[in-house]
């Protein structure tokens, strides 16, 4: 039998696009089964943002173990990295949702009503990357040391900087993301430990590149001994590139970034970044889906879960490879 979930609007069902390695549709039984029990082998992945590689190489491995373990994992994900986008696609879940939500809230806290409602209707909840300020509606959370990561993104800029003085600028998302968030407050709390080094403040762009390279800019001109720059995620570092390339400034001012997108990876190959703070999305994923199993079979289920960060720079980038992000599974 095939269910296929009723969406209302151009605007929804564009936001419902399934991701690249994504198949299925939600409500949909695998061939074989016989209706809504077996909602028991569902589990929904709904992750921040569509087409972008963090994300896509998360994908990768939570459909690579889910399918180990025999269960259907279904992907949607907004368009955009945005709270209202994300809740239409969670309340779509409907009446009869998941065995479990595997599932990036957009937003610390206007995330928590629609997933707490999911929660009700019978779903385990698992956090993958972000996470609900509120701790007690997920079983388990899976996500980088955020904190950690902002701090080696700071280290990083000390040893580049070889005591030279100077203006760090940090570029954040959006307030309310809680890793990035995260990242911006552990680097800003080790920059302390370096008297040559000054904060030149956070600067939310929105999670838009082209707001990251106007920010740039702006800084250029308003801080004249700015030296360095940190990127908490992929699409401030893409657009921070973006704003040193245009003052021509590529180099003269050291760029941090965070993630190993395609994009990223080429831009320290060509010294536009001279390092970047890769996460393991695909660890993410595959935890994420074994959690969520956990919970479901009744065994053990650990609360929080720390995947792994590595420091790459364009002389260890070769040694690092398998911690680049995937396009596709
Ligand atoms: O950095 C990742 C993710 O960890 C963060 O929560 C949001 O941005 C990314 O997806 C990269 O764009």
């Amino acid at each position: 039998m095939k269910k296929t979930l009723l969406l209302t609007g151009a605007a929804l069902s564009a936001a419902l696009l399934l991701t690249a390695c994504g198949g299925g549709t939600v409500g949909e039984t695998p061939s074989g089964d016989s209706g809504a029990k077996t909602n028991n082998k569902k589990l929904s992945l709904i992750p921040g943002v569509q087409a972008e590689p963090f994300y896509i190489s998360m994908q990768c491995g939570a459909e690579a173990e889910a399918k180990k373990a025999g269960y259907e994992l279904t992907t949607q994900a907004p368009q955009k990295f945005d709270a209202a986008m994300q809740t239409q696609l969670v309340n779509a879940l409907g009446s009869n949702p998941p065995a479990a939500l595997l599932i990036a809230p957009t937003d610390a806290q206007a995330m928590l009503a629609p997933i707490q409602q999911v929660k009700n209707r019978g779903s385990k909840i698992i956090e993958v990357d972000t996470a609900l300020k509120d701790t007690s509606v997920a079983e388990s959370s899976i996500s980088s040391d955020n904190a950690e990561g902002g701090k080696l993104a700071a280290k990083t800029m000390a040893e580049l900087a070889a005591g030279k003085t100077g203006s760090v600028l940090v570029l954040d998302t959006i307030a309310g993301t809680s890793t990035t968030n995260t990242r911006a407050k552990g680097f800003e709390d080790e920059l302390k430990n370096y008297p040559n080094l000054k904060s030149a403040g956070v600067q939310f762009t929105q999670n838009e590149p082209d707001q990251a390279a106007s920010k740039v800019t702006a800084a250029l001109a308003s801080t004249p001994d700015l030296i360095g720059i940190f990127a908490t995620n992929l699409n401030t570092g893409e657009g921070a590139a973006t704003g040193l390339r245009n003052a021509g400034k590529i180099g003269a001012v050291n760029l941090i970034g965070f993630d190993a997108s395609p994009s990223e990876i080429e831009g320290l190959k060509k010294g536009e970044y001279q390092g970047l703070i890769a996460q393991d999305p695909a660890a993410i994923g595959q935890q994420g889906v074994q959690q969520a199993i956990a919970a479901l079979e009744g065994k053990p289920v650990t609360r929080n879960l720390t995947a792994s960060l590595h420091s790459i720079t364009k002389a260890n980038m070769d040694a690092n490879a398998q911690y680049f992000y995937k396009q596709s599974c």
